[in-house]
């Protein structure tokens, strides 16, 4: 089956300092990877604080904020964009809730995380904010728009 291109959705997901430090990056990749998305767009980035302010603009007044920029901005990210139909809400549904301690075993959070500041990895929250997130953290010529090629890889 064909999907139509207005079903395709792209979600920018991200490692955060944490998930790299602690080595989970393989690990969390294969996730989606398995799934079966598409790979659109992945980078290793030191994230500048203006940009993770950008970011999280709409959590701005939140007392924990500045605690927030502080972590995102601790070390190294993993950018990436991945496609697919209803990848949005699969990939949330793949993450699991914002405090890993309510977060379902399974997965990513519910298995490898117990602090919501701590909580290893981002997914957007809505195709229009997959689309905008992917155009604030990567550059047009980053992205790789590829289609699969029915090719007997292994043999
Ligand atoms: P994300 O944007 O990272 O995917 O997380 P989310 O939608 O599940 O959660 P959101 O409410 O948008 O919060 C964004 C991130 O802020 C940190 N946070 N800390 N009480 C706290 O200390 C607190 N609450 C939220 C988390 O890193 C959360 O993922």
């Amino acid at each position: 089956l064909v999907a139509s291109m207005e079903e395709v959705e792209q979600t920018y997901i991200m490692i955060k300092p944490d998930g790299v430090q602690r080595g989970l990056v393989g690990e969390i990749i294969s996730k989606f990877e398995r799934k079966g998305f598409k790979l659109t767009g992945l980078k290793l980035f030191q994230c500048p604080k203006e940009l993770a302010e950008e970011h999280y603009k709409d959590l701005q007044s939140k007392p924990f904020f500045p605690k927030l920029i502080d972590y995102i901005t601790s070390g190294p990210v993993v950018c990436m964009g991945w496609e697919g139909v209803g990848v949005v809400a699969s990939a949330r549904k793949l993450i699991g809730a914002t405090n890993p301690l309510n977060a379902e075993p399974g997965t990513i959070r519910g298995d490898l995380a117990v602090q919501t500041g701590r909580n290893v990895v981002h997914g957007s929250d809505s195709p229009d904010n997959g689309k905008h997130e992917i155009a604030l953290w990567f550059k047009e010529d980053e992205l790789c728009a590829w289609a699969a090629v029915q090719e007997p890889w292994l043999m």
